[in-house]
This record gives structure tokens, C-alpha cells and sequence, in this order.
């Protein structure tokens, strides 16, 4: 495969007419958030649906679900540790995730979760200490709740034909996927949701208090759940780069051209002319992290993690903010410069950059944990 050449160097970077919050494409100024929710919110949707991620199917079927194992003694007595099943499409049909839910026993009153996908498969989360801290996050009084990526879609290009892309096409009798269908980024979100549905029906979980969190590809299919499914309390994009949280405009590190020509499975198909043509795009990443307002967002980079672009990451989320404004919240202030490494900047917006590489370590699940206690107030459980 030809390398696609990439820029580091700040002093040729130009981000040249990034998309306006608040006008919409007719022309409208959006000046209250209730002009935001009823005029503005669909038209951006619906762009990120047809020119980005695709467009999924509308989900209408009844979730069916089967205990697989279940653990009352994990963590030394301290946590309840629980597999189950989710046919999203009913027993059926072949669909299916299964979902690992560790859950603190300090009280019965319904917990607070963190939910995101995993890249190893659930047998390999509890060895993963760097990824999935799971004492820390239970001490702390939170519930965990993931499923393996794969069990939507395996993750590569012919990946979608075994997954739940080839169970619908095949379902709706159409024999290929169009340009602006959805590809394997809004299939992980959908499997996020599906997710959701099954937190929703636990009478354990508080569904009001649902964080989700998704690491680089992972944050992608998070923001892109989070954008399209209000349900979801608060989002934390970690390392997301492009296609997430980094502008697209911001030449400096993986490009719309890059990114497609390596993983042309992640994106509708319409999205690769894009890299040609930025400017008719109707969006950028900032419009995708406004998609999440007024729901608290967290937003964190990694210094050495040039190719996500750590300061077009800071970027959006700070031009995002203004959003956030308009609901009355603060996010990170318009006049902050990019903050020192491992500092914590923001409100109802959250934004680190760590020191290190491309990765989700325990020094951000602390950040991560002490914003979302902050936001989600009151006990988590504990
Ligand atoms: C990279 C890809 C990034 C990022 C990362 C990951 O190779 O270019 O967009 O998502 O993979 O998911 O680890």
C-alpha cells in the first residue's frame, strides 16, 4: 500500500473554514439551546450518518438475553462479576454480545457503570490492569460493564459479513452495502447501544448514570454512540484522533485519506472523497463533540500520540464548549491555551493530555473517575 504523506510540523498547519455551530446549512442562527435540540442537532446527525460513520439501520427488534455465569464473590467478597448473552435481534438469529458486568456489592442502591468496548476479547480483561483497572474502578463505587469488539464485527474489511452489517443486509433482502450505509465505527456504536438496552432493563444499574468510554477506534464508535443516543450520561473519548475527537481540518497527523485507505471498513464509503474535497464537508470533529452537549464530555490525548494530534483533539473540544454555553454550562475556556502535560482543564467539557504514548493507562481512569463522580453527584453505589 502507497504511504499517504502525513505533516507533524505545526508551521504548515492551516485549518481553513471550519463549519458554523450556529447557523444551519438554510441559513438560521441557532441562539438558544432550544433552537440547538429542535433545528441544529438533526442536520448534524444526519451529515455525520451520510458523509462519515453511515447510516444504521433503525433498531425495532426485542432484545433477548441468557445468564452465563455469575460470581457473588469476585474481588475478594467485595464485587459481583456477571456474564450474560445479548441477542439484540432475538435467540434466533445469529447476533449476539456478550456483555461482562462487574458490579460493586457496598450497597443495593442502583450503580453507576462505566460501559465501553473491549480490543481483546472478555477473557483477557481482568489480566488487562493497564486498560481495565478494574479494583480502581470498583473501590471507587462504579459498576463496569464490556463486551469484545469482534462480537459485532470482526475488524477488518470482510469483517462486516459475518457481523451484524451482513445480518441486516441479508435480513433486508438488499445484496451490497450502499455509500452511505453504515460501517464498522457506527456497528461498534450500535452494539454500544444494544449494550445500553440491556443496562437499561438491570434493575442494578442506574440507566440515568450510564459513562461511556472508548479508547482510539473504540473512542470513535463512543463519541459516535453517545452523538446518536441521548441515553448515554457522559462520554470520554480517549485518544480517539481521527474520525473522533481530532479536527479534520487540522492537517497535522492521520488523514482522512490515510485513514480510509487502511481501514476502509470503518467509514461509509462517501466519507473517502472527503480527502480531496474538505472544504464540502458540512462537519468537523467539534460538531461531533457538540453532539454530546449538554452530557458531560471528557476529552484526553497523549503527548507522544502525534498521529491522533493531541492539540487538534484540545481544539474541538474547546470550540465545542460554546455549545455548552448555550445550555448554560461551562466547558473549557475560549481563551486557554493548550494546558501543561497532566493537567486537568475544564468543566461540564474535561480535558487532559497525558504524558506518554498512544494508550489508556490508570492515570486516566483516575481523571476519568474523579470527573465523572463530579458530574454524576450524589453516591455511585458506594
Ligand atoms: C490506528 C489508527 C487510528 C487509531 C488506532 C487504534 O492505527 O490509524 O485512527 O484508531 O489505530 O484504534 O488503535
Amino acid at each position: 500500500m502507497i504511504k499517504v504523506p502525513i505533516n507533524y510540523d505545526e508551521e504548515k498547519v492551516k485549518v481553513r473554514n471550519l463549519p458554523e455551530l450556529f447557523v444551519t446549512n438554510q441559513g438560521l442562527k441557532i441562539d438558544s439551546k432550544e433552537l440547538w435540540l429542535s433545528e441544529k442537532r438533526d442536520e448534524l446527525l444526519d451529515v455525520f450518518a451520510s458523509s462519515i460513520f453511515g447510516k444504521a439501520p433503525t433498531y425495532s427488534s426485542e432484545l433477548e438475553f441468557e445468564a452465563v455465569r455469575e460470581d457473588s464473590e469476585w474481588l475478594n467478597g467485595r464485587a459481583i462479576r456477571s456474564e450474560l448473552k445479548i441477542y439484540p435481534l432475538g435467540k434466533q438469529n445469529n447476533a449476539a454480545l456478550t456483555l461482562l458486568l462487574y458490579l460493586p456489592k457496598q450497597s443495593d442502591i442502583p450503580h453507576s457503570v462505566f460501559l465501553g468496548a473491549n480490543f481483546l476479547g472478555n477473557d483477557f480483561v481482568e489480566s488487562d490492569h493497564e486498560r481495565w483497572p478494574l479494583e480502581l474502578i470498583i473501590n471507587s463505587g462504579f459498576g463496569v460493564a464490556t463486551f469484545f469488539y469482534g462480537d459485532i464485527e470482526n475488524d477488518n474489511p470482510t469483517g462486516w459479513i459475518k457481523g451484524i452489517r451482513g445480518e441486516y443486509l441479508r435480513l433486508s433482502g438488499k445484496q451490497e452495502l450502499l455509500d452511505d450505509d453504515w460501517g464498522a465505527i457506527a456497528a461498534w456504536a450500535w452494539g454500544l447501544s444494544r449494550a445500553m438496552d440491556y443496562l437499561c432493563m438491570n434493575p442494578r444499574i442506574d440507566e440515568k448514570k450510564v459513562a461511556l468510554i472508548g479508547h482510539s477506534r473504540l473512542g470513535k464508535a463512543a463519541l459516535w454512540a453517545a452523538a446518536a443516543d441521548e441515553r448515554f450520561a457522559a462520554v470520554i473519548s480517549n485518544n480517539s484522533g481521527t474520525g473522533g475527537a481530532k479536527l479534520l481540518r487540522r492537517n497535522f497527523g492521520e488523514s482522512i485519506e490515510s485513514i480510509t485507505r487502511e481501514f476502509p471498513h470503518w467509514f461509509a464509503t462517501n466519507f473517502e472523497a472527503y480527502a480531496l474535497d474538505i472544504d464540502s464537508l458540512l462537519v468537523d470533529s467539534h460538531c461531533l463533540l457538540a453532539l454530546v452537549a449538554p452530557r458531560p464530555l471528557y476529552v484526553a490525548s497523549a503527548s507522544d500520540d502525534l498521529w491522533a494530534d493531541p492539540r487538534g483533539e484540545f481544539l474541538a473540544a474547546q470550540l465545542a464548549s460554546t455549545v455548552y454555553e448555550l445550555f448554560g454550562y461551562k466547558g473549557i475556556d475560549k481563551e486557554l491555551d493548550f494546558p501543561p502535560l497532566n493537567t486537568v482543564i475544564g468543566d461540564v467539557v474535561g480535558y487532559h493530555c497525558r504524558s506518554g504514548t498512544h494508550g489508556i493507562t490508570p492515570y486516566d481512569w483516575g481523571r476519568y473517575i474523579e470527573f465523572v463522580q463530579r458530574h454524576f453527584g450524589g453516591s455511585h453505589g458506594s
